[in-house]
């Protein structure tokens, strides 16, 4: 082989059937569930021209990988919930003496466990190291294991939006990482650090020419941040996204102080905002210290007042809270889909209480015994927080299960919905989209009985 003969990369974002529920060719509106995996845009971006690079996205189709050009190396992606899958193809590439290299938050957080079943594990984020990692590949030296840290993010090549085929609804770009909140539950400063780094605007502004699609998810875990110098960089972003005229139009994750700036909101419709992500987490004032730091944020507020302050700049709110807290008792999903309605949130995100690796809130649990679901690593596909995995302090396993229902069949009841929808369409605020938002949740519902009966049989719960 020359030196610079070609080499062929795959790399592969595994699906997890408990997630991906549905894949994209059956429905078109699949569609809007599947989101692109920027991590492996951003390896690709990172990726010498030598290399020929395939990203597979499991999520839209699982190829027939036997009928594929072997590979010089496979790198695999994997959140917690979909390291069993990746095992799978880490075995069958291994089979076939296919080096392959694991990354991300999973490997991270459980090294050892991914280090037994690949042949290279990269910890941290991958800027600063995966170069190397394709250079000792090329020479036959690849170590078991690399860490990239926390990267230097400020002169950082593009993702590859090219790479991924259509079929997305939306088109992805991350704007800063890290973030200064640290909630007990949450593993982002575990992994990405309280240190909130922020990419250069042109960069980003860049990077959004880029992407084909014309919505795009703002993949940021707090895009606007909470100190006065990183709202007064979200305003720079948004100011030079706007006079790009960029013709997109996004959602993203932001604190609820976002609320707080007029300006601030007023910029980022400007720039193309449509709708904010925003954790709620619980609809009590008790349940709020169990968080963490983020409590602070929090407390004695008017949400109905910032919800309104938000929506009035034609901005859709997307509530998310937690079930299981340990303040929480029966009667919790109903009293989170009360707070939303009364909060006025156009749609309800609720999640199950979930001790991810990594976290504090993992240690805890694990120190009182409470993670049963411990067969790892086949158990880690129910981390989706879309089951209950844990035991809580003041429900059972079906009482958990029957508030989130209730939660939701109370929150997308139909007298609900219209009354949103009729909201909207008096403020001529996108009540369409209000409407396909709820519909689809509703249409869910009955599906999650049938996933948390099949959840309990082959868990033997
Ligand atoms: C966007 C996003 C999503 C998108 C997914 C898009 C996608 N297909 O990737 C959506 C909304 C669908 C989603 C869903 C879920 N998500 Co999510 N999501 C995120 C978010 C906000 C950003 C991820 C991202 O794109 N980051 C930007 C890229 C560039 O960074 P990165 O992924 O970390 O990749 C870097 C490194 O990790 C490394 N790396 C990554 N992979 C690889 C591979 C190799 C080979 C190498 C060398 C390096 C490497 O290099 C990259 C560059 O430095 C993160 C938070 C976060 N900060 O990571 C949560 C996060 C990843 N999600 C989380 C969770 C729990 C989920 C869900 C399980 C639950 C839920 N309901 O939200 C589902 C499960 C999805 C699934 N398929 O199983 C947790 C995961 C925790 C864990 N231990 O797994 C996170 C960390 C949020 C949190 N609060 O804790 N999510
Ligand atoms: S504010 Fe969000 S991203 Fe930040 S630590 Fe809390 S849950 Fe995680």
């Amino acid at each position: 082989m020359s030196e610079y003969n070609a080499m062929r990369l795959y790399l592969i974002n595994p699906s997890n059937p408990l997630v991906s529920i549905v894949r994209v060719k059956e429905s078109r509106w699949n569609r809007y569930r599947v989101w692109k995996p920027l991590s492996l845009m951003v390896l690709a971006g990172l990726t010498p021209p030598e290399w020929e690079i395939t990203i597979v996205d499991e999520n839209l189709d699982v190829p027939d990988y036997p009928a594929m050009p072997r590979p010089d190396l496979v790198g695999i992606t994997a959140f917690t919930s979909q390291t069993n899958r990746a095992y799978e193809v880490a075995a069958h590439f291994r089979r076939l003496g296919v080096p392959v290299v694991m990354g991300g938050i999973h490997a991270t957080m459980c090294l050892d466990e991914v280090t037994e079943r690949v042949d290279s594990v990269v910890t941290g984020e991958a800027e600063g190291i995966w170069p190397q990692v394709l250079e000792d590949t090329r020479r036959g030296c690849l170590k078991r294991r690399y860490d990239g840290g926390l990267a230097e993010i400020d002169n950082v090549p593009p993702a590859r939006h090219d790479l991924l085929a259509g079929g997305y609804a939306f088109g992805a770009v991350q704007t800063t990482r890290g973030c200064p909140m640290n909630c007990n539950f949450c593993s982002v400063t575990a992994f990405n650090g309280f240190h909130y780094r922020q990419r250069p605007i042109p960069d980003v502004v860049r990077e959004f020419q880029l992407i084909r699609e014309k919505h795009v998810l703002v993949v940021d875990d707090n895009l606007i941040g909470t100190r006065p110098e990183h709202i007064a960089r979200a305003k720079g972003l948004f100011r030079s996204m706007a006079q790009a005229n960029l013709r997109k139009e996004w959602i993203a994750q932001v604190t609820i102080n976002f609320a707080d700036d007029e300006e601030l909101m007023a910029l980022a419709a400007k720039a193309g905002c449509r709708g904010v992500f925003i954790g709620f987490e619980s609809p009590t004032p008790e349940g709020l210290p169990e968080l963490g730091r983020k409590f602070n944020l929090l407390k004695g507020r008017d949400f109905r007042a910032c919800v309104r302050r938000i929506q009035r700049h034609n901005i859709l709110v997307v509530g998310s809270f937690i079930i299981g807290l340990d303040i929480d008792k029966p009667g919790i999903g109903k009293r989170i889909a009360d707070a939303a309605s009364q909060y006025g949130v156009d749609n309800l995100n609720a999640l199950f209480l979930t001790p991810l690796p990594g976290t504090r809130l993992w240690d805890q649990m694990k120190s009182e015994d409470r993670i049963p679901l411990d067969s790892f690593p086949k158990d880690w596909k129910y981390y989706t927080l879309t089951f209950p995995v844990a035991r809580y302090k003041h429900l059972s396993l079906d009482g958990i299960i029957e508030e989130m229902i209730s939660c939701d069949r109370v929150f997308y009841s139909m007298p609900r919905i219209l009354r949103r929808v009729w909201g909207n369409l008096w403020q001529r605020r996108r009540p369409l989209i209000s409407l396909v938002g709820s519909l689809s949740y509703r249409s869910n519902l009955r599906l999650n009985r049938k996933a948390y009966a099949d959840f309990k049989a082959s868990t033997g719960q």
